[in-house]
């Protein structure tokens, strides 16, 4: 593949590059289905590279097809880009194969790829290895085909262990116990391991009781199913790496560290994923289950106050609210089950809260201090960094929790385009754009000030946080994003 002429070996190579960035679900455009990048021409001065496909399905869903590939073409270009090292990527245009000879023969393969269970798929080529030249030839995955993939491997096997990251929120809690209850109605067994207990508000949910808060399992069962959880490690669970892993999450930046991995970025909960997994599995939606799912959801858009929710969370609702599902209940359940030390608490960090000059910035913190004079846990500041967003002129808020000596949590929010993950990123940390986590060293002081002039940097790059009245969005997962540092 080395050899060969330039535009040629260009060809190979976007269409490696492709393959890869479609077999990894990084497009998360369900019109593109279920495609086959056949071959790529590149012309011989290297400025356009046509792109050949074909797709299974009727003529209404290759329309669909063809103009999702037209949405996600700048995006796949910068790819080419960035991994080809290319400081011109061709214009890529994107074109229906033809050859019926051709679609006989990738249908045909898709068959026998499918027996053969596809084992490359959904994993993470070795970054110093080539991509499997096959790959180039074998369908690749969407949400639809890797969650049909993860049906499939459920149905054939009868023990589950299930798990989610530390310090599980209700997305965690809701979405570990939907497919807990629905592997169960399959009559199947599941259990549930967390490093830590549910949240209290959660207590009350069915199933609870089940959970094993343990830091490690001698026993992955059949498979691992880990949920609402960007990497392996964050689930504090030790011995799930020996199992067979299936990773459903909706965190950027997921390490997709499964042996089947379901990332989409667009659910507004990883309850919305687990919902339509169930769905695939042909589970009746009980009531149990369906709590769950709206638990989930309810809790990981922030009451449904996110940018994140889309028709599709509410279709959702609607349906778990048709199998029983009591919204005031389980509003009341989680919303309105504070104690008293909580409030004291948010009380004692909200009348120390800090705003820098611009009115913009607010700052927050908790150190070991107040925890022990309210009586609150760190547990109970749970929520608390979304109440100076409800101030109209803040546009970003950093809390910063005590540790140890000069060691913080740091969490972050903010407003519309305001980009917090970018800051969080410098620090080792991540979780989504209105709503990031990081660690950090030093002084409260000096912190203080550094996360501010951030913040207002990105403030300022979001257009001076000039925006539309009403547009206090945050992104969703944000309690889970506190979590992932
Ligand atoms: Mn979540």
């Amino acid at each position: 593949m080395a050899q060969g002429h330039r535009p040629d070996r260009v060809g190979e190579q976007i269409r490696d590059v492709l393959s890869e960035v479609l077999t990894r679900g990084e497009v998360h455009d369900p019109g593109i289905g279920f495609i086959t990048l056949t071959r790529v021409q590149v012309t011989s001065d290297l400025q356009i590279a046509r792109v050949f496909y074909t797709s299974l399905g009727d003529p209404k869903a290759r329309t669909e097809t063809a103009r999702a590939l037209d949405r996600a073409t700048p995006f796949f270009r910068r790819q080419v880009a960035g991994r080809l090292r290319l400081r011109r990527a061709p214009e890529l245009e994107f074109r229906f194969d033809e050859s019926i000879e051709n679609q006989d023969r990738i249908e045909q393969r898709t068959r026998i790829a499918s027996v053969r269970r596809l084992p490359f798929l959904n994993r993470i080529p070795d970054p110093g290895s080539r991509i499997p030249s096959l790959m180039t030839t074998t369908p690749v995955t969407t949400d639809a085909a890797v969650r049909a993939r993860i049906a499939e491997e459920i149905r054939s096997r009868r023990r589950f262990v299930l798990s989610s990251h530390v310090r599980p929120d209700g997305d965690a809690i809701g979405s570990q116990l939907a497919m807990a209850f629905a592997l169960r109605e399959m009559g199947k067994e599941a259990r549930v391991v967390n490093r830590d207990a549910p949240p209290p508000p959660m207590l009350v949910s069915p199933g609870v009781p089940d959970i094993v808060v343990a830091g490690y399992t001698d026993d992955p069962a059949d498979a691992v199913i880990v949920m609402e959880c960007g990497d392996l490690k964050r689930t504090g669970v030790e011995g799930l790496e020996r199992g067979f892993v299936i990773n459903i999450d909706h965190h950027l930046g997921n390490s997709m560290y499964g042996s089947l991995n379901w990332f989409d970025a667009t659910a507004a909960a990883c309850g919305e994923m687990v919902f339509d997994l169930i769905r695939e599995l042909r589970v009746p939606l009980t009531r149990e289950i369906a709590t769950h799912v709206y638990m989930a959801i309810l809790t990981d858009t922030g009451s449904f106050h996110y940018s994140s929710i889309s028709p599709r969370t509410f279709d959702i609702c609607r349906q778990c609210v048709e199998a029983g599902v009591d919204p005031p209940a389980v509003a009341r359940a989680i919303f309105d089950s504070n104690n008293l030390g909580r409030l004291k608490l948010f009380g004692a960090v909200l009348s120390q809260m800090d705003l820098d000059e611009s009115g913009r910035v607010a700052t927050v913190f908790v150190d070991q201090k107040l925890r022990r004079e309210t009586g609150g846990t760190y547990e109970d500041t749970e929520g608390l960094i979304n109440l100076p967003l409800t101030v109209k002129e803040i546009q970003g808020v950093v809390f910063f929790k005590e540790n140890g000596p000069d060691d913080w949590r740091v969490s972050m929010r903010s407003k519309g385009e305001v980009d917090v993950n970018a800051i969080a990123k410098e620090f080792g940390g991540g979780g989504h754009k209105n709503a990031s986590g990081c660690s950090a060293t030093g002084t409260f002081e000096e912190l203080k000030l550094v996360f501010q002039r951030k913040l207002l940097e990105q403030i300022e790059k979001a257009g001076n946080g000039q925006q539309a009245a009403g547009s206090n969005t945050v992104d969703s997962g944000q309690q889970v994003a506190d979590r992932n540092q």
